[in-house]
């Protein structure tokens, strides 16, 4: 069977979600199709701070009716050297704040929105293909419930993270990946307790890094700097709970609230770049092209502002006929992708402990976060580009 759409969107994350119901809104169709089953997709445990364009580009999907009700709004951060805490003000900086709500519920506040509009999400999409990009029709052919289907529609959007396929249909020739890996992971629990602090604390210590973050009142989220061969059944939860107290300076765990760990993970850290983020009628967003380290809480936000491009990239073909700004998309994109990169590594550099692996980077790390600490100019620029720069 073949059925025909304006835009074939791979990936029911966040990319592909938001651009689907943004298109949808402004009377343009889409199939999004996803790999695995929408519980899988919705239980996703990611990211945790959202830019005002992020929270505005669920407003333009009509999906940010729950988050206006339930996210907390973070005027600042605290940063911890070997446990002393320092606050940085946003508002007061820049006159800006962040959102704190789940990827999870964004996800969810998605989904639902789709489905109660009736736009059509094919999850259980197996071996998704891409087939002739470069013509008007490209066509995408998968596999679902046993039976083979194709799509066929004016552009397919590649939204289908960093292992999809999508990325991986652009020639070797055609494309370069800019790329760094760090030396060390990040172990991640969500716990059924309340945060230490009203807002964050990023923390850096000879133990190495840690963040406490949270998705509510009653529930944190916290972070470890490990090694990324780490054996996650090497840290029981006491474990994890006194060295989270030890890295932010609560070394009796006076401020530090435990509670039952709900989940434990491991993210290793990396820095990358697709240039280019399209070819023929494929154009990629979000992670599919990039990938940050978490350090700066980017990446669920490049995601927002790609889809932001793409999707007046394609408003304005359908309304103008003028393939203009598509053929701007990738520059545009990639833009403000590379800032965000920017201040990801440098959050990721200042903040992370190096140690014997890189002695200099290490001592470096801990002269930036000094000059950070003692120079207004420093902490503007750290807020600026943390609360988000410009769309
Ligand atoms: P996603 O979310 O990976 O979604 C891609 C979707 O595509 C599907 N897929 C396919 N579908 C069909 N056919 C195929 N062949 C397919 N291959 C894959 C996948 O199943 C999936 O559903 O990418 P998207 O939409 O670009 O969204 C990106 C964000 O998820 C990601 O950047 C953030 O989670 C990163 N991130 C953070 N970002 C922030 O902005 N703020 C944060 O605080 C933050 N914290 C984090 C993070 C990511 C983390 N991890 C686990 C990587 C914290 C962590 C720990
Ligand atoms: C999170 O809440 O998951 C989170 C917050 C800030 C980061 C990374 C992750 O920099």
């Amino acid at each position: 069977m073949v059925e025909r759409t304006q835009v074939a969107i791979v990936g029911a994350g966040p990319a592909g979600l938001l651009l689907a119901e943004v298109l949808r809104r402004e009377g343009i169709e889409s199939i999004v199709l996803e790999r695995r089953d929408r519980a899988h997709v919705e239980g996703r445990i990611r990211a945790g701070v959202l830019e005002t364009g992020t929270v505005e580009m669920m407003r333009r999907a009509g999906a940010a009716e729950r988050l206006e009700r339930e996210a907390l709004i973070h005027e600042g951060i605290e940063i911890a050297v070997d446990g002393a805490r320092r606050r940085i003000d946003f508002r007061e900086l820049t006159g800006a704040s962040v959102t704190v709500y789940g990827q999870t519920e964004a996800t969810k506040d998605l989904g639902e929105r789709r489905a109660a509009a009736g736009g059509r999400t094919i999850y259980e999409a197996l071996d998704v293909v891409l087939h002739d990009i470069h013509s008007k029709r490209p066509r995408v052919r998968f596999l679902h419930q046993g039976e083979r289907a194709e799509i066929e529609a004016d552009f397919v959007a590649g939204c289908d993270g960093f292992h999809g396929v999508c990325r991986a249909s652009i020639p070797d020739d055609r494309m370069r990946a800019y790329e760094r890996v760090y030396p060390f992971a990040w172990l991640g629990v969500m716990a059924d307790a309340p945060p230490p602090a009203e807002e964050l604390i990023y923390a850096r210590h000879d133990r190495g890094f840690a963040l406490c973050s949270m998705r509510s009142r009653s529930r944190s989220r916290h972070y470890l700097q490990v090694s990324p061969t780490e054996d996650l059944e090497a840290w029981s939860a006491d474990r994890i709970w006194s060295e989270i107290a030890l890295r932010i300076g609560d070394p009796r765990g006076e401020t530090l609230k435990t509670g039952p760990l709900i989940e434990k993970s491991l993210t290793p850290m990396r820095s990358f770049v697709c240039e280019t983020m399209r070819w023929g009628r494929l154009f990629l967003a979000g992670d599919a092209a990039h990938i940050v380290p978490p350090t700066g809480a980017k990446g669920l936000n490049l995601a927002a502002s790609d889809v932001h491009y793409l999707s007046q990239a394609i408003l304005a073909f359908y309304r103008t006929g003028s393939a203009s700004e598509l053929d701007a998309y990738p520059e545009r994109a990639l833009a403000r992708i590379w800032k965000a990169q920017r201040f990801s590594w440098w959050m990721t550099t200042m903040l992370h402990n190096f140690g014997a692996l890189d002695a200099f980077q290490d001592k470096l790390g801990r002269a930036e976060l000094g000059y950070v600490l003692s120079s207004r100019a420093a902490q503007t620029a750290l807020a600026e580009n943390y609360v988000g720069l410009p769309y």
